[in-house]
Order: C-alpha cells, then sequence, then structure tokens
C-alpha cells in the first residue's frame, strides 16, 4: 500500500463489514453498504483502479443460536439469509463486484492456509483455559450461549462482546457470572484447551500500522489505548460444530474444535477478492492482498478492535499486505433512540423499497447526514426535509429547468464553449470531490454536489436567459450552455451516492454509455449537442405521507412492545447480531457522543459535592424550584426544574453533586448559580456514597 494520494497507480479494494447471515437487513446495516458502495464509486471517478467485495458472514453464535431457536440446520439457516442479501443489496445500487460468503469452498481453503502459516510461523499456541459449561444443557457455552457481567465496565455483556457498554472484546472466561442463554441456568467454567494468536507479539508493528492508516479518526485513535493497556493474546478456536474446522497440521490427529467467527470472517475479504478474480482477467488479487494494492475497509464502530488488532495482526503474520485505510460508522437511531430489531424500531430494507421510494434517495440521506463518523439519527421527517430540500428543490430543480429551457430553445445544447467563470467553478467542485474522497467524506462528496446546483440555481437565476433570448440571443445562448455543463457536471460529482438518478440524468442530456464509468474529468467535457425532453427526475414527498409513516412506526413499536411485555422477562432480547445499531434494552437512551474530550476539557468543569439546605417552588414555574446548596465555601442558590417531580420539604439535607462553575443564568427573576446533576425523566439527584466532605471535587 501508498499513502499516496487516490488515485494511485496500485488497485485497490474496498470492503463493508460482513453481515452476520440472521435476519432481514434494515437501515442500521444499509448505512454502511451505501457508504461503503459511495466510496468506491468514488474512487473510480477519480480513476483509481478499485473494486468492491463483500460477503455473508455464516459461522459463528450469531448464526448458531438463532438457527437453533427456529430448529434448522445453521447452514440451511444462514444460506437462506445469504440468498435473501444477495438480491437485496442491489435493489439499493449496491454494487459488490464479487459477493460470496464465509461457509464457501475459498473461503475455507483461505482461511485454513492462513492459519496453518500462522501456526508454521510460531505464532499460534496450545493453552487450558476456562469455558463456560451449561450442565443441563451439557454443552459448552461458546459467545452469545453465555451472558454476564463485562469484567471492564460492569455492564450486561455477551460472552465475547460488550456490546452494551465498553464494546471491548471479551475472552472465553472473562465475563463474570455466566449465565446460561440456552437454559438461563448459571453456567459452570470447565477447563478446556484452545488455540491462541499471539497478537502480543505485534505490539510494534500495529503500532507503526496505527500512525499509517487512514479513514475515520475513531478507528486511527481508539486502538492506541488497547495497545498501551497491553495486547492479550487471541483464543482463536471455539467448542462448536458449526463453524471452520481447526486446520490439523501434517500429521496431527484432527481437533473437534472449530475456529472462532472472527478468523474467518474478514478472510472473506480476500476469498472474495479472489472470487472476483476467477472472473476478472484484469484483477489481481494477490497483487493487492500480498503486493503494494490499497486495501479499504468500511466497518460499523463496534468492531474497530478486529479490523485494528486482530486483522493487521493476522494479515501482518501470514505475510499479507495491511490495510491503507478504516472507516468507521457510527449508529443509526430511528426518531432520537436507538434502532432495535427486537422491538421493530427500524426501517427494514424490503420496507424502505415497498414504500416505493427511490433507493438514491436513502443513499443521499445516509451518505450526507453527519459523516461516516457520526451517529445518525432517522426520522422520516427528516428524510422529508433531505429529499425536498436538497435533491427536489436544488438538485432536481436546477436539472429540470436547465435542461427544458436549452431543449425549448435550442433542442439540446447550444453550441458554444463554457464560459471562463462556470470552468473555473467546476474545476473547483472537482477538486473538492478528490480532497473529500481522500478524507474518505461521502459526505463532502454529495454535497460537492448539491452545492454546484445550487451555483447552477444562482447563476441562471442572475443571468435570466429568458430575458436575453430575444435581445441577446449570443448571451441566452452562453447562458443555457454553461448550464447544461453544470447540470452534467453535478450528475458526475453526484454519481457514487445517487448513481441512478444520475445515469438518468446522463441520459437526458444525450450521453451514451454508463455514467458510471466516466472519470471526473467528465464533468468539464461537452455534451452532445441534441436531446429529447427531459422529465423531473426528482419528486416531492408529501406531508401526510411522512405523517402516515411516522404514525405507521410508532404503532408498530407500540405493537412490539406489548408483545414484549406477554413473554417471559428473561428472554434475550438481541438475537439478531446485526451490525450497526442494535441496543437492545438501550433503545430510550440517547446515543453516546461520539466526539472524546481530554482529560483537560474534563478538569474545566467544577464539580463539588454538595447538601441542599433549603428548597422552595418558583412562583410562576410549573416546575422549577429554588435551592440553597452548600458546597463548603459558601452557600450557592440555584434553580433546578425538579419542582414536580421531588418532594421539597424532603429535600434539606440531602447530598447532591453541583457543577459550580456554570454561567449564571436568571429564571423567572431567580438568579441560579450552578447546576445540581441529575439522571433521567425523575430527575435522580446523583449523590456520593462515602464520606467526601462538603465541597470536595469530582474528579
Ligand atoms: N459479521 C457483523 C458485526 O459484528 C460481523 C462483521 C464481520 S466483518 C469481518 O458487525
Ligand atoms: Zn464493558
Amino acid at each position: 500500500m501508498s499513502n499516496d494520494e487516490f488515485p494511485t497507480d496500485e488497485p485497490a479494494v474496498v470492503t463493508c463489514g460482513l453481515p452476520y447471515a440472521n435476519g432481514d437487513l434494515h437501515i442500521g446495516h444499509l448505512r454502511g453498504y451505501i457508504g461503503a458502495d459511495a466510496f468506491n464509486r468514488a474512487l473510480q471517478t477519480l480513476g483509481q483502479d478499485s473494486i468492491y467485495v463483500c460477503g455473508s458472514d455464516m459461522h459463528g453464535t450469531p448464526v448458531a443460536v438463532n438457527a437453533e431457536q427456529e430448529g434448522v440446520d445453521p447452514e440451511d439457516f444462514a444460506l437462506e439469509w445469504h440468498h435473501q442479501y444477495e438480491e437485496t443489496f442491489p435493489q439499493f445500487n449496491v454494487d459488490f463486484d464479487n459477493y460470496g460468503h464465509t461457509h464457501d469452498e475459498t473461503n475455507v481453503e483461505t482461511t485454513q492456509e492462513i492459519v496453518r502459516t500462522l501456526d508454521e510461523e510460531g505464532y499460534i499456541y496450545e493453552k487450558e483455559i476456562q469455558v463456560a459449561y451449561d450442565p443441563d444443557a451439557d454443552q459448552y457455552l461458546p459467545d452469545r450461549y453465555v451472558e454476564g457481567t463485562c469484567p471492564y465496565c460492569g455492564a450486561k455483556a455477551r460472552g465475547d462482546e460488550c456490546d452494551e457498554g465498553c464494546q471491548r472484546h471479551l475472552e472465553p472466561g472473562e465475563v463474570e457470572d455466566p449465565t446460561s442463554t440456552i437454559t438461563g441456568n448459571p453456567a459452570e467454567y470447565r477447563e478446556r484447551t484452545h488455540k491462541f494468536f499471539e497478537v502480543s507479539e505485534f505490539a510494534d508493528f500495529l503500532t507503526d500500522f496505527l500512525d499509517d492508516l487512514e479513514g475515520t479518526s475513531n478507528a486511527r485513535n481508539q486502538p492506541r489505548q488497547w495497545i498501551e493497556d497491553g495486547l492479550q493474546d487471541w483464543c482463536i478456536t471455539r467448542d462448536m460444530d458449526w463453524g471452520i474446522d481447526y486446520p490439523s497440521a501434517e500429521g496431527d490427529d484432527e481437533t473437534d474444535l472449530v475456529l472462532y467467527v472472527w478468523v474467518d470472517a474478514p478472510i472473506e475479504y480476500i476469498s472474495s477478492s479472489k472470487q472476483y478474480a476467477e472472473r476478472a482477467d484484469d484483477f489481481d488479487w494477490e497483487q493487492v492482498w500480498k503486493g503494494d494494492g490499497e486495501i479499504m475497509h468500511v466497518i460499523g464502530r463496534d468492531i474497530i478492535q478486529h479490523h485494528t488488532i486482530f486483522w493487521p495482526a493476522m494479515l501482518e503474520g501470514a505475510g499479507y499486505n495491511k490495510p491503507r485505510g478504516i472507516a468507521a460508522t457510527g449508529f443509526i437511531t430511528i426518531n432520537g433512540k436507538g434502532l432495535s430489531t427486537s422491538r421493530n424500531r427500524a426501517i427494514w430494507a424490503k420496507e424502505y423499497l415497498e414504500e416505493g421510494f427511490h433507493p438514491d434517495l436513502l443513499r443521499y440521506y445516509l451518505t450526507t447526514t453527519g459523516g461516516l463518523q457520526q451517529d445518525v439519527d432517522f426520522s422520516w421527517e427528516a428524510f422529508q426535509e433531505k429529499v425536498n430540500g436538497e435533491l427536489v428543490g436544488t438538485v432536481g430543480n436546477f436539472w429540470y429547468r436547465s435542461l427544458l429551457f436549452a431543449y425549448r430553445n435550442y433542442e439540446g445544447t447550444p453550441d458554444t464553449d463554457v464560459s471562463a467563470e462556470v470552468g473555473e467553478r467546476i474545476e473547483e467542485a472537482i477538486a473538492d470531490v478528490r480532497e473529500h474522497v481522500n478524507d474518505y467524506s461521502m459526505r463532502g462528496v454529495g454535497q460537492a454536489a448539491t452545492q454546484l446546483a445550487q451555483f447552477g440555481n444562482e447563476y441562471i437565476q442572475r443571468n435570466e436567459p429568458w430575458k436575453l433570448t430575444d435581445d441577446d440571443p449570443e448571451a441566452a445562448a452562453q447562458v443555457i450552455r454553461d448550464c447544461v455543463q453544470i447540470a452534467k457536471a453535478v450528475a458526475v460529482v453526484l454519481e457514487p451516492i445517487a448513481p441512478d438518478k444520475a445515469q438518468a440524468l446522463w441520459e437526458q442530456i444525450g450521453e451514451d454509455g454508463q455514467i458510471a464509468d466516466a472519470h471526473l474529468e467528465a464533468a468539464l467535457a461537452a455534451p452532445p449537442q441534441s436531446f429529447d425532453e427531459p422529465g423531473e427526475l426528482f419528486a416531492k414527498i408529501e406531508d401526510e405521507r411522512v405523517e402516515e409513516l411516522t404514525a405507521k412506526l410508532e404503532e408498530r413499536v407500540e405493537a412490539a412492545a406489548a408483545d414484549d411485555d406477554d413473554e417471559a422477562e428473561t428472554e434475550s432480547d438481541d438475537t439478531d447480531g446485526d451490525e450497526a445499531g442494535d441496543m437492545a434494552d438501550t433503545e430510550d437512551l440517547e446515543p453516546l457522543l461520539e466526539d472524546r474530550i481530554g482529560f483537560e476539557d474534563f478538569q474545566e468543569l467544577d464539580i463539588r459535592v454538595g447538601e441542599i439546605v433549603d428548597a422552595e417552588g418558583i412562583e410562576g414555574a410549573d416546575d422549577l424550584a429554588r435551592l440553597e446548596v452548600d458546597i463548603g465555601f459558601e452557600t450557592r442558590q440555584v434553580v433546578a426544574g425538579i419542582k414536580q417531580l421531588h418532594d421539597l420539604d424532603e429535600l434539606p439535607g440531602t447530598r447532591c453533586v453541583l457543577l459550580a462553575n456554570m454561567e449564571p443564568a436568571e429564571l423567572f427573576g431567580v438568579e441560579s448559580n450552578g447546576m445540581i446533576l441529575a439522571a433521567g425523566d425523575e430527575a435522580d439527584l446523583l449523590t456520593t456514597h462515602g464520606d467526601a466532605a462538603l465541597g470536595e471535587k469530582i474528579q
């Protein structure tokens, strides 16, 4: 790989995290696949030789547990989902050059070969470890067969990941108070021999790798801490039947272990590239994976550790090339609440299409709402606003008005050159796009297209060609010539995000072939001279439609909640293992902020232990109370919105926590000089539990 600016001379592979073949695809999945697809298309638009590969993740407990619940064989179960995914992705213009699956022959062979190499290179050893076991089910309990408490943060965790807390990968035996998800009984720990990959040997390599890594800042920075904290070796086998067998060395007895799903899953990136190479003569998979090609992964932010630690270490240990870039997407929330498949708070891929919306609208919404890394809140209102404002109001409006004018007056593109002003503006857009692609910002690419269309609208408005046609036909022709060029340039820039719509515009201006094959320079190449009457490419989404869709969603969530109440409380909420977004029990919580702050920022908050000494309601304010809080040095008057939530007479004597350096504010004529900290809708007051003195700083 290089860190040279795209386009480079080396071939590139873009991948996206593999979906577990265990349930319907939803908008949380689509965000990643669309983002990566747009990135691959944008690279190609720059002239980069690039392919996009992926596959279904067939193994592991996310599939085994769900298949078992349905009483079907895991292979049949996973294959059925795999076929469904193969059909669904193209419907969103997610255009994989190869879409395989982890259970196919290529991946089984490639995985076993890589593991064998790691073994031969001395990176794999055996160790006796404690493994959870369910005596009633007479079964070992790998990964999702066991639940318990995360030893790092105390959150409820699965056997191999702290999915609701700190997001760490957990090793077998680490989860505390293990319970079997099969019977609900406490699990026992039993001793077993397993294989370990010596990740700890790769600390220096990984540090250098991160120094060069491109992509989103979360993927580049979070892993540094894990390395500093000390890398643990990684258990790469499991006591299960479903998976790829641990490859036996020659002469050795077969082990009865299968490989941990996270070993063979990323290897599918290689296997899928190999499969593509079998069909495409001009693509050399080894040049990418063993030579100096460019490898870029788009993943969910919950699997950063797998892709920035385990995966590059495996690649390095087995003599493969390392990834150049990793872009980790944030989560998706729906109407401000966590996406939850089990609670039916999701926008399903099928549902979106059945509602009759064009895939490019969702592609545009998902890529331009927040950067890749940010959490995105989907609501039908926000979707409508984006579509109506930017696609209909700006892009569609510009395309239609300029092409219609050109058609009516010139039956196509007027026969002159583009003006210097417009040529320069298009060049500026091209430069912007180059920069955004190099920054892994698909949002930037989408915005560059919309801003160019916005410029087009202003340009036509400013020059009023309709006033010029009679008096100054040459000037009118110039303006329209410029507008057709801008329309074409917008299509070229927008193609990675909205490929169908861009193709439609391409055809409207009389171009042949596929706009997807055009490079950025095409934005400046003259369009054909004649074209047919254009049609409108985007339609407004009406308010009633949005109301109807929002109501439908709410009803569905309520119905699922009612069903849930009927079910046993012990039942596990999350069984789908989907990527990016299923927050199970946390769906009512505000999403965690992605942006981290430094310790210095935290120290700027002067938070003190206090005691409420007086509390009374504020006249005229329904919710506000005036509190006197003793913080050791002095007593502070603060206003707090807790009048309805606490019995004010009971409050004096209550310990609390006060943000003391809050700017003073006046509410209903009462000055507030601090903020007491509270959690949740009931304003549960935060406090300390030991003997911290009044005025003690919280740190
Ligand atoms: N199948 C899904 C996830 O954990 C998992 C991704 C594998 S990528 C190699 O998001
Ligand atoms: Zn944790």
